[in-house]
């Protein structure tokens, strides 16, 4: 089973549908929420693979990917 990591906001928009799909998917996934207060410190500390440092970013199995629309037709491919 791959190991999840979700990296988002405290808020629904674009991260919200990766979250549904993961838990609708019955598939754990560690869901790290950034406050808008710490999002600069953040971001500064964001992995360089990271290319658009921006949120969500989908952790799988160590291998970092970004774009909600992309990881969204990912995970709703892999789990039909
Ligand atoms: N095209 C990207 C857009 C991501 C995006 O706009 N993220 C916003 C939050 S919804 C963000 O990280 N804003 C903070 C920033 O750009 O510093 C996607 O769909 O994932």
């Amino acid at each position: 089973m791959p190991v999840y990591k979700l990296e988002y906001f405290n808020a629904k928009s674009k991260g919200e549908l990766t979250r549904l799909l993961l838990s609708t998917a019955d598939q754990e996934f560690e869901d790290v929420r950034i406050s808008v207060e710490g999002w600069p410190k953040y971001k500064s500390i964001l992995s360089s693979n990271t290319p658009f440092e921006q949120l969500p970013v989908l952790t799988i199995d160590g291998k970092e990917m970004s774009q909600s629309g992309a990881m969204n037709r990912y995970l709703a491919r892999e789990y039909g």
